[in-house]
C-alpha cells in the first residue's frame, strides 16, 4: 500500500529528508536538462567571487530561471502531490521561494558540507526539493551525501570543509527523483567527473520564514553572506579539538 502523506512527513521529520524515487516522467526532464544546457553552454564562468570558490570548496553556478523570465519548469511547481507533500511537511501557507539550477563542470569539486541557512532558530528554516533531470551515475559522481538526523543537530562542527564524514549516506538520484532535504541537514556534493552535473532545487519555505533565509550559508570553514559576497565569520579548530 502507498504511504500517506502522513507517513512520508514523518519519516521526513525523522530522517532530515525524503526520496521520491523517478518520480517526475522522463521525457519531461529530458526536455528540461536540454533547456538547462542550452542556458549554460558547456563552460560557464564563475558566478561567485574566486574567494569564495576557493574557500568554500564550492564550485557550482547558480542560475535562477524564473528571475530570467524563463517559466519552461512550472510543471514541477504545479504538481498537486508535490504541493500537498509540502504542505504535509512544513505547514499549512507554505510559500516557494525560488528556483535554483545549480550546474558543475568537469573536475569540479561540487559542494562541500553546509547547512543551507544558519540552525540557531529550529523553526527557521529552508526545505530544499531537489529535482534531478538527469542520473547521476558512478561515471559522472557528483552524489549526494546528507548525515541523516542532523537536522536536529545544530551547527555543523568546523572542520575540513569536504572530508567525507563516518556515517555519511551517499546517493545517486535517477532521472526525475527527487530529493527533499531539510536546509539545516547537513549535506554536500562529491566532486563531478563526468561532463557536466546538473540539478534543480524548488525551494520553499515554512509560513512566516523570511524570504531571505538562504542568504546565509554555513560551512565548516566559514559563514558566508551571499548578498554581500563576504566571509562573515571564520571557523577554525584548534588543536584541541575547539571550534573558535
Ligand atoms: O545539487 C545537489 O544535489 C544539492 C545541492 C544543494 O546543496 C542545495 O541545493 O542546497
Ligand atoms: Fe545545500
Amino acid at each position: 500500500m502507498e504511504k500517506s502523506l502522513k507517513d512520508l512527513a514523518a519519516e521526513f521529520w525523522k530522517k532530515g529528508y525524503l526520496i521520491l524515487e523517478s518520480y517526475f516522467p522522463g521525457d519531461m526532464m529530458d526536455d528540461y536538462n536540454s533547456k538547462i544546457l542550452e542556458h549554460y553552454g558547456l563552460t560557464p564562468d564563475w558566478e561567485h567571487t574566486d574567494e569564495f570558490v576557493s574557500k568554500s570548496a564550492t564550485e557550482v553556478v547558480p542560475w535562477f530561471p524564473f528571475k530570467d523570465g524563463n517559466y519552461y519548469f512550472n510543471g514541477v511547481n504545479d504538481d498537486k502531490y508535490l504541493s500537498k507533500l509540502t504542505e504535509a511537511i512544513i505547514g499549512e501557507d507554505w510559500a516557494d521561494l525560488y528556483c535554483m539550477c545549480m550546474f558543475s563542470k568537469k573536475g569540479s569539486k561540487g559542494q562541500a558540507w553546509h547547512q543551507d541557512c544558519p540552525p540557531e532558530d529550529s523553526d527557521v528554516f529552508n526545505l530544499n526539493r531537489l529535482v534531478y533531470t538527469h542520473d547521476i551515475i558512478p561515471e559522472i559522481g557528483g552524489e549526494l551525501c546528507v548525515m541523516e538526523g542532523t537536522h536536529k543537530k545544530g551547527l555543523l562542527p568546523a572542520g575540513i570543509p569536504n572530508e567525507d564524514l563516518d556515517g555519511q549516506l551517499v546517493f545517486r538520484p535517477k532521472k526525475g527523483t527527487v530529493v527533499l532535504l531539510h536546509g539545516h541537514c547537513w549535506h554536500k556534493v562529491k566532486k563531478v567527473k563526468g561532463e557536466w552535473r546538473v540539478s534543480t532545487n524548488y525551494r520553499a519555505v515554512p509560513k512566516g520564514v523570511p524570504e531571505d533565509v538562504t542568504d546565509i550559508c554555513v560551512y565548516r570553514n566559514m559563514r558566508y553572506r551571499f548578498s554581500t559576497s563576504e566571509v562573515i565569520e571564520q571557523r577554525y579548530i584548534e588543536p584541541s579539538g575547539e571550534t573558535v
